[in-house]
């Protein structure tokens, strides 16, 4: 029997690379996405089952499109790929860095999912990658914030819409995790980055991969439709108890 294939978005980095090592140590063929062509190139050597990958923006509509038409069969999406754009008050917020996050955390979920579907059979599964974000707003985390949200109203949406199919969804909302995100959130600012998870334990990539492989390895008639999961250190988006 041949081993069921799995594309995570995003998988250069972060929750999704680690999603993708552990995902193939539990026999799924991997399609890895993302930009950075390198990066995806130097994950293959992680990777113990079949492995390719694909590189593209979310971001651009007509290129998903043209990539994902080379997946014939799907039966795990991980929709993983977003970031945070500065961190601002609504008053001091960047166009560019609102467009980013609205075109990436959610118009390339939309993207994604919607030239995959066709390929994704009754017993297939989504994953999407919220965030306590999602379920709470902090100051100066306002487009972002809204932007999960919208990921978790769609991950709903898409439960609703997809049940005739017989196809799962599950949303994971992660709190603080240690990955390059805070790099990107500020714009290559090191010593910020580093400040985001200092004097605390923080979630590390592979918890979130675990999590991910706990839902979609559950029996056919179990649906882990929702996880909220923190650090222990984490209380709420704005409660960290740090040292
Ligand atoms: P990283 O910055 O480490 O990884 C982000 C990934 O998204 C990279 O692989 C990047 O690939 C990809 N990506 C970003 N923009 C695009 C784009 N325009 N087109 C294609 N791919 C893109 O951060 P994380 O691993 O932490 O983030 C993964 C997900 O987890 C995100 O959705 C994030 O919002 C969410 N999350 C993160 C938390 C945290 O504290 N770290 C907490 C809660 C949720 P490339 O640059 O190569 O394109
Ligand atoms: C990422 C976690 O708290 O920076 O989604 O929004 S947080």
């Amino acid at each position: 029997m041949s081993n069921k294939i799995a594309l995570i978005t995003g998988a250069s980095s972060g929750i999704g690379r680690a999603t993708a090592i552990l995902l193939s140590k539990n026999g799924y063929d991997i399609v890895a996405t993302g930009r950075r062509k390198e990066r995806l190139e130097e994950l293959r050597s992680e990777i113990i089952t079949n492995y390719s990958y694909l590189v593209f923006d979310v971001r651009d509509k007509e290129n998903v499109q043209k990539e994902l038409k080379k997946i014939n069969s799907l039966d795990l999406l991980v929709n993983n790929a977003g970031n945070a754009h500065g961190r601002a008050s609504i008053q001091d917020g960047s166009l560019d860095d609102w467009d980013a996050m609205i075109d990436i955390n959610v118009k390339g979920l939309l993207y994604v999912t919607n030239a995959l579907l066709p390929k994704m059979k009754s017993g297939s599964h989504i994953v999407n990658i919220g965030s306590v974000a999602g379920r709470e707003v902090y100051p100066n985390g306002n487009v972002y914030c809204a932007s999960k949200h919208a990921v978790h109203a769609i991950s709903e949406a898409m439960r609703m819409d997809l049940l005739e199919r017989g196809i799962k969804v599950t949303n994971i909302a992660p709190g603080l995790v240690e990955t390059e995100f805070s790099l990107v959130r500020f714009k290559g600012d090191e010593e910020q980055a580093k400040a985001t998870y200092e004097g605390f334990d923080a979630l590390q990539p592979q918890d979130i991969a675990e999590t991910i492989v706990f839902a979609v390895t559950r029996p056919a008639h179990v649906s882990i439709a929702d996880v909220l999961i923190f650090p222990t250190a984490q209380a709420s988006s704005t409660m960290v108890k740090k040292s």
